[in-house]
């Protein structure tokens, strides 16, 4: 089965982690060793350059993640982690001291930044770093796909002490605490931007694409925006299923109820939905999944009602199974 999925970071990341579960145990379970893919594109609005290094989170977070090296009471970041480079940077009174870097995840940014420097896309810096995490399963291969190989960046207008200001998505997320009120989420490079190698095929060629439970505006709000997502979405065989991060009324982790005022949508699962709107109309979706205590109707989507709280590797693996299940139907 080749499973498209649309991520941002940690919602996304664990979200992936249910549905490599469920492809490995439909393969263990059939004796033909079937090859199944699942393609997880990846926001890189998140990305930014700190002490010259190139970070890229979500991409990060997933390959941390599904490589079982995440620190997961953080969601982000390396287990084990230590913080001596970011207390010189500090002692030394570096800019930004807001950032945390620690000294196992520089490793990666110091791979990326010189494969980077030395003209590598950042498709193929993602694909050598993921060689080491081992992201694949029992027949089941994972590949991260960079939503583009061009730099594209969340910025974010807004008030700071009264002051109208445009900071970059990290400063407004760490330093700010998500506190400033936002006036408008700016994608900085977007017009330059095409969608990533193989990006617009794998979409064309998928079984399912599935939307993760990710930040509707940050993080899948970047990838829809890439030239040409939406229309490969619209056009795929593919059955498109989202699965609300909106749950019991709330946000379960992130900042998504202070990102989706920002751009007139209601925090609610049916809210999201409209957002993204239905295939049949001139949205993206075709099944919408919601959590057992919300309700959504949207013409055109057909809505489920499952749990959506992933407390448990179990639960998370029962939503994939949902979804998947929603588009062989
Ligand atoms: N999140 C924080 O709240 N504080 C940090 O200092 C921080 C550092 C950081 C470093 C690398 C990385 O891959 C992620 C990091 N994050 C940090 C998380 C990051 O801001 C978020 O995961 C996403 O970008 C927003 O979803």
């Amino acid at each position: 089965m080749r499973v498209v999925v649309l991520a941002g970071g940690v919602g996304g990341a664990r979200f992936l982690l249910g549905v490599r579960a469920v492809l490995k145990d439909q393969a263990t379970h059939q004796n033909s060793t079937p090859d199944n893919l699942i393609q997880v594109i990846v926001n890189t609005g998140d990305d930014l350059t700190v002490h010259g290094l190139r970070v890229c989170p979500d991409l990060d977070t997933v390959m941390y993640t599904l490589g079982d090296g995440i620190d997961t009471e953080r969601g982000w970041g390396r287990r084990a982690e230590t913080w001596q480079a970011k207390e010189e940077l500090t002692a030394y009174g570096a800019e930004p001291s807001w950032f945390g870097l620690g000294d196992r995840d520089i490793a990666t940014h110091l791979i990326r930044t010189r494969m980077l420097d030395a003209g590598y896309p950042l498709s193929e810096v993602t694909a050598a770093l993921c060689k080491r995490w081992q992201l694949c399963a029992t027949g089941t291969r994972v590949q991260l796909l960079p939503m583009s190989d061009q730099r594209v960046e969340t910025h974010v207008v807004c008030q700071i002490d009264g002051v109208r200001r445009v900071v970059h998505f990290q400063e407004w997320w760490i330093a700010h605490h998500a506190q400033p009120p936002v006036e408008e989420f700016v994608f900085v490079g977007l017009d330059q931007a095409s969608a990533g190698p193989g990006i617009l095929d794998a979409i064309a060629d998928a079984d399912a694409v599935l939307l993760a439970p990710s930040n509707p505006v940050v993080s899948i709000g970047p990838i829809l925006a890439v030239p040409g997502l939406r229309q490969a979405l619209r056009e795929t065989s593919a059955k498109v299923v989202g699965l609300s991060p909106i749950v019991d009324g709330a946000v379960v982790r992130g900042m998504a109820d202070k990102c989706l005022p920002a751009i007139g949508v209601p925090v609610s699962a049916e809210g999201v939905a409209r957002h993204y709107g239905a295939r049949k109309a001139d949205g993206i979706l075709d099944g919408w999944l919601v959590h057992e205590t919300d309700a959504a109707d949207v013409a055109g989507v057909e809505v489920g009602q499952i749990p959506l709280l992933m407390r448990s590797p179990e639960a998370t693996a029962a939503m994939a199974s949902a979804a998947l299940d929603f588009c062989r139907c």
